[in-house]
């Protein structure tokens, strides 16, 4: 369906723009609750939403009051690439930036936006959004230099998609029965949260699409049979036009691009998104990992079947140059290198590490450290040894090299920045030491992003200035990995969070509700910041001499010694109870969680946006 908003963007000049910019504060009330939903066609589950897109213009003041009426999980809601220049409280990470919202409560995100281009919301606590809070946010730009370049516009998302709840599946997932750190294999794939998805697109037109991966797990690739794609903007980025057949998008990369449409409505052309199978460790005979949606030319011709495509070359995004041609940053004031490592812990689970540490969340929120530590804010110690934190100062330039010392593909994340992606090796390059790169071999106009993919046993290397006090997560966004430990956090300019920031009282409240500490180090200690005695800490390492394989081996032994039947993976077992909870999960947000146990569980009735609704999801605007 075409947005009346993105429409109404298109049609307007430039002068008309500039005469109604006015900035505007835009209202949605969040009151998210279980419906069910079954967009696969396939099998009915209890989904978390539907939620309206987020629409506003460069410049409005977004409001979300959120009514937390799930009943038995806590939750947040993180704007994914919104700088929060200001407001890092509003950023959504769970015990980095707020408590989590536990069920029953309100709590309300206020911030202003200037930056034009497509984005997302999702849930950031429990590795919650798959299970459906997750949706569109688009910032529209009178000033965007393509705007004369379209007529119309469209939103769409592509995901993967999961039969069962990621509470149902994250025990399972961190378990001593998943030795190898095997992530659930999705169920399908969907356009749009639904299949076969119709597009209905006019001949002679050139369209706007404004792709958005808000799945868990699956990059995807994509492309549209008889037409190319002109990527203008990547991840709220703009970037000059390049032309691709197929583009790659991971988990909660963005792209959008320019559609040109035949002269003639003679054929309706498939699109297809193709999950990244090498990504999934196992392949179910049964799984489509397809999907397919159609430009309709005219519906009353038919919906063709895709054309199988032999090999999957889609558009490196390193090559792209950003619109405003901003150029190299100078040599780094800081670097910090990580090495993204599985292994095993002494619980006999897979985790994820960057260098030596798997991340555990603490018993305060970073932010709340930050604010209470006075002068030692800027010592890395009292934010505890498993938040991984690194104090940044302000302004600095700061290099960030990450080395994948693992077979899978990454796509990295940095909160409230966009870096310059200065660098990405090939499969299998190995560190980036070791590659001989120096500072002359980097574009001198390197392209922008939030996310980036790193590619197995390669290397990457972004660069970002810090000029944007706050707290930002460095992670990868497969959400499975952030459960599992894939996180580090950068504390920017901490001294003056301390002399601009005040919490509004309903984030304190949520901390209050779960008998979370909001003073002091990661322990919770107020007296000593540097004793971090009792903090939050993932299980002991393994015993020496306990290597993976040796786990495999054991853990087969055992089962089927005990069962005296073949297990494969770990899908038909049920939860260990001696498992870790997963790292991201305080011990107060799990006994909030499970004191409220399975009352208001009920499904209501779909999420509703206050006002008229208008085609960009009903937002209310004053
Ligand atoms: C996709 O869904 C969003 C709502 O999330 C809606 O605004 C948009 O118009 C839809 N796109 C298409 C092409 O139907
Ligand atoms: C949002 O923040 C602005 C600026 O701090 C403030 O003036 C306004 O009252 C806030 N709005 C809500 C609904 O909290
Ligand atoms: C798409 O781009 C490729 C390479 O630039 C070109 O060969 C091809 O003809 C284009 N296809 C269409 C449908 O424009
Ligand atoms: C469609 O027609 C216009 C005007 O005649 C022409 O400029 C354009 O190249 C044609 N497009 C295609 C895809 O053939
Ligand atoms: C998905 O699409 C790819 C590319 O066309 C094709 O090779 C593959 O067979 C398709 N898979 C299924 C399950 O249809
Ligand atoms: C960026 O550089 C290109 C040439 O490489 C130029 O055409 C373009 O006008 C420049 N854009 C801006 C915003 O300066
Ligand atoms: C990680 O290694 C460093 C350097 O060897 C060491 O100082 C630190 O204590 C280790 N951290 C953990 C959590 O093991
Ligand atoms: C944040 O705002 C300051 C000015 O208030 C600006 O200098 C800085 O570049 C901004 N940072 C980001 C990431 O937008
Ligand atoms: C929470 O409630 C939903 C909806 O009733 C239910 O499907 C789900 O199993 C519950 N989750 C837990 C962990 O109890
Ligand atoms: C959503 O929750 C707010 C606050 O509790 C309430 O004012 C509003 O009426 C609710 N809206 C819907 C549609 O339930
Ligand atoms: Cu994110």
């Amino acid at each position: 369906m075409l947005s009346s908003r993105g429409c109404f963007a298109a049609l307007l000049t430039h002068a008309a723009w500039q005469h109604l910019a006015a900035a505007a504060t835009v209202t949605y009330d969040f009151n998210i609750t279980w419906v069910t939903a079954n967009p696969d066609g396939a099998f009915d589950r209890p989904t978390i939403g539907p939620l309206p897109r987020i629409s506003a213009d460069v410049g409005d003041n977004i409001v979300v009051h959120v009514t937390n009426q799930l009943g038995n999980q806590t939750t947040s809601l993180h704007f994914h690439g919104l700088f929060q220049n200001g407001t890092t409280q509003m950023d959504g990470p769970s015990q980095v930036s707020q408590c989590s919202i536990p069920p029953g409560s309100s709590f309300t995100y206020n911030f202003t936006i200037n930056q034009p281009g497509t984005y997302w919301y999702h849930s950031h606590v429990h590795a919650q959004y798959p299970d459906g809070l997750r949706g569109p946010l688009v910032i529209n730009d009178p000033d965007s230099p393509f705007l004369g370049m379209y007529d119309e516009e469209f939103v769409v998302t592509v995901s993967d998609w999961y039969h069962d709840q990621m509470t149902d599946l994250l025990p399972g997932f961190i378990s001593k029965n998943n030795p190898t750190g095997a992530e659930p294999v999705p169920q399908a794939a969907l356009w749009n949260d639904t299949q076969n998805l119709k597009v209905p697109v006019e001949p002679g037109k050139t369209y706007l699409f404004r792709m958005i991966n808000i799945g868990a797990f699956a990059g995807q690739n994509i492309w549209f049979e008889g037409h190319n794609m002109t990527i203008v903007e990547v991840d709220g980025v703009y970037h000059q036009p390049a032309v691709a057949e197929m583009i790659y998008l991971s988990a909660a990369q963005r792209c959008s691009f320019l559609v040109t449409t035949k002269n003639e409505t003679t054929a309706n052309y498939a699109f297809v998104a193709s999950m990244d199978t090498t990504l999934f460790d196992t392949l179910p005979d049964d799984l489509n990992y397809n999907v397919t949606g159609w430009l309709v030319y005219d519906d009353t011709l038919s919906l063709p079947e895709p054309a199988t495509v032999d090999e999957l070359n889609f558009f490196d995004d390193m090559t792209l140059v950003p619109y405003d041609n901003q150029t190299l940053f100078g040599e780094p004031d800081k670097i910090i290198e990580l090495d993204v490592i599985m292994d095993n812990l002494g619980d006999g689970a897979n985790y994820a590490f960057f260098n030596n540490i798997t991340y555990s969340a603490p018993k305060v929120p970073t932010l709340y450290t930050a604010l209470t530590a006075g002068e030692l804010a800027t010592d890395p110690t009292v934010y505890g040894t498993y938040t991984h934190s690194f104090v940044l100062e302000k302004g600095e330039i700061v290099q960030i090299i990450v080395n994948n010392l693992d077979t899978g593909r990454h796509p990295f994340h940095l909160h409230g920045h966009h870096f310059q992606a200065i660098y990405r090796s090939a499969e299998e390059a190995g560190t980036f030491e070791d590659s001989g790169i120096t500072e002359a071999d980097f574009p001198a106009i390197p392209m922008r992003r939030d996310t980036l993919v790193l590619y197995p046993d390669g290397n990457i290397v972004l660069r970002f200035r810090a000029d944007n006090p706050g707290i930002w997560l460095f992670h990868c966004h497969i959400e499975w990995h952030v459960a599992s430990g894939l996180i580090a956090t950068m504390v920017e300019a901490p001294l003056d969070l301390q002399r601009t920031l005040t919490i509004p009282q309903d984030h304190l409240a949520a901390c209050a509700a779960q008998s979370v500490p909001t003073a002091g180090n990661a322990a919770g200690n107020t007296a000593d910041l540097l004793d971090l005695g009792g903090e939050n800490h993932p299980p002991a390492p393994l015993p020496a001499g306990f290597t993976p394989r040796g786990i495999v081996a054991l853990v087969f032994s055992c089962v089927s010694g005990i069962l005296g039947v073949a297990v494969v993976a770990w899908y038909g077992l049920a939860p260990d109870p001696s498992a870790a909870q997963s790292p991201v999960e305080t011990e107060a947000t799990t006994a909030t969680t499970t004191a409220v146990g399975t009352s208001n569980a009920e499904a209501e009735g779909p999420v509703l946006v206050t006002g008229a609704a208008s085609g960009g999801g009903g937002a209310s605007r004053s």
